[in-house]
């Protein structure tokens, strides 16, 4: 039987439990294609990522939960790319909940829990 096609966005900086557990739970609804914002979409998130781009991407990629890596480098290609990967559902966490409602004509649209206390910014204050 076919799966169907999901996909995320994200930065994954210094990857961490809050994002494995998104990507585990993501992957278990299809097969997930992750968006990785570049480094120059980060800055449009007004967000600097520790790793580069390639290193994101290279760590995504030795995930079992992740079919395929795709550059995020702005808001508004997500239309794009529901249509061009045949997205079923687009999976984000509940911190973005309500901001996607809008592409519901193109796909299902999911919030799943942020994992608690743990975060990039929690993991780069702990170490200074
Ligand atoms: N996340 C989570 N729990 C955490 C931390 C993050 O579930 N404790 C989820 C976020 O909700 C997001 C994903 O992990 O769905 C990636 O988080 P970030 O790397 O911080 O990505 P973000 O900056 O939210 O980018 O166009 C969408 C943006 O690119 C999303």
């Amino acid at each position: 039987m076919n799966k169907i096609n999901i996909l995320t966005y994200g930065t994954f900086d210094l990857l961490h439990i809050g994002h494995i557990n998104i990507l585990k739970r993501a992957s278990k609804l299809g097969k997930l294609i992750v968006g990785l914002s570049t480094d120059e979409f980060n800055a449009m998130k007004h967000k600097e990522a520790t790793l580069s781009y390639n290193d994101r991407k290279q760590i995504l990629e030795a995930i079992k939960y992740v079919h395929k890596v795709i550059p995020e480098t702005c808001w508004e290609q997500k239309v794009i790319d529901i249509k061009k990967h045949n997205i079923d559902a687009l999976v984000m966490g509940s911190d973005w909940s309500g901001e996607f409602d809008e592409l519901h004509e193109y796909c299902a649209i999911l919030y799943l829990p942020r994992t608690p206390n743990i975060s990039t910014t929690l993991i780069k204050q702990r170490l200074k």
